[in-house]
């Protein structure tokens, strides 16, 4: 018995760490909030669907949320090489595949319905030791970077 639970038991310890991140309440946060990789395909409108699915219809709709559609690595890179500061924050370096969801209307009262902007953006995240914990704007790209005209 122990023989064959061995090799799975070292598998969930090494995968542990990078996998769970259960010790990061904030991280895990961001995650539940802004991670969809790769995006999610419902049958109804992406929006509606992801905002309910992810607790932010409840007890009041949310009135702007953004979903990153890249690599957990990738969007932590942000804290790191993958990003440079922005005030007390970090602006990626490249622009990434996102959906920002607006909510509808002027109220915040359930049913919420969403319009949603699929535009690259740079993401402005917040970051602590290392780790993402907030995501603050996204700054959509309209003007061409005059390194791409040389
Ligand atoms: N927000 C987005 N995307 C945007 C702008 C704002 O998701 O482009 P929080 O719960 O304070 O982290 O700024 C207010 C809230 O809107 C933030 O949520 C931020 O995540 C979200």
């Amino acid at each position: 018995m122990m023989t064959k639970l061995g090799p799975l038991l070292l598998v969930l310890l090494l995968a542990g760490p990078e996998s769970s991140c259960g010790d990061n309440p904030r991280y895990e946060k961001f995650l539940r909030q802004h991670y969809d990789n790769p995006k999610s395909s419902f049958s109804g409108k992406y929006c509606d669907s992801i905002m309910a699915k992810r607790g932010l219809t409840k007890p009041e709709c949310k009135e702007v949320n953004t979903f990153i559609h890249e690599t957990k690595n990738n969007i932590k890179a942000v804290c790191e090489e993958g990003g440079e500061p922005y005030g007390n924050l970090r602006r990626s370096k490249e622009h990434m595949k996102v959906t920002t969801c607006k909510l509808k209307g002027g109220s915040t009262r359930p049913p919420c319905k969403y319009k949603e902007n699929s535009s690259p953006r740079y993401i402005v995240i917040g970051c602590e030791n290392g780790w993402p914990v907030h995501y603050d704007e996204s700054q959509i790209v309209t003007t061409v970077d005059n390194a791409d005209l040389d």
